[in-house]
């Protein structure tokens, strides 16, 4: 007999800085959740952010994160992710080199994994304002490792690199969220 493994909240990171990125943006999360075992629950707005580390001279981002809730192992939507990377073009070069697409897993649950292929929730996630900001934005109650992702996106370094936040309301009314 199989087992059908429950739902799990995660919370995923999108960014691009090359190309069509509003469009990137929002084909992406159409194909992250065109999956029977993926469905989405929340969409940030989109934020224009600077870009954090990597080589000098890139075009700003934009990033948005969404909710989901998967069946998925985090192996399997790792897996996903990076296939729907791809799709978009994605060449793996230079770390932190400019990209048509980035999808991160922030976290998975309440996992905690220190695999280097898969750390949960995501090493860096705390101290970045780029992923932390539309989180709040779609979430003033979200917390990550027990804090506010609030207060964490106020005090990163990175916030006064945010020079646009899209207006909710329209992002929500055409996301694709199943019926
Ligand atoms: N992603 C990175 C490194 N730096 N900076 C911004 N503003 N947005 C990103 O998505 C981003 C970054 C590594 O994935
Ligand atoms: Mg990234
Ligand atoms: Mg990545």
């Amino acid at each position: 007999m199989s087992t059908v493994r429950p739902m799990v909240r995660a919370i995923l990171a999108l960014g691009s800085n090359l190309g069509e990125r509003q469009g990137t943006l929002h084909s992406a999360v159409a194909e992250l959740v065109d999956l029977p075992e993926v469905r989405l629950q929340n969409v940030s707005p989109v934020v224009t952010t600077k870009p954090v580390g990597g080589p000098a001279g890139q075009p700003d981002f934009l990033n948005m994160v969404i909710a989901i809730d998967t069946r998925l192992s985090p192996e399997e939507l790792l897996a996903h992710c990076q296939a729907v990377e791809l799709a978009h073009h994605r060449i793996r070069e230079v770390r932190w080199a400019a990209r048509t697409l980035d999808v991160d897993i922030i976290s998975y649950g309440d996992v905690h994994s220190d695999d280097p292929v898969l750390t949960l929730p995501h090493p860096r996630a705390a101290e970045r304002a780029f992923v932390l900001y539309p989180w709040s934005l779609m979430d003033p109650n979200a917390t990550l490792e027990g804090q506010s992702v609030a207060d964490l996106a106020a005090s990163a370094a990175d916030m006064p690199g945010i020079t646009h936040a899209q207006d909710i309301a329209a992002v929500q009314k055409a996301a694709p969220f199943s019926e």
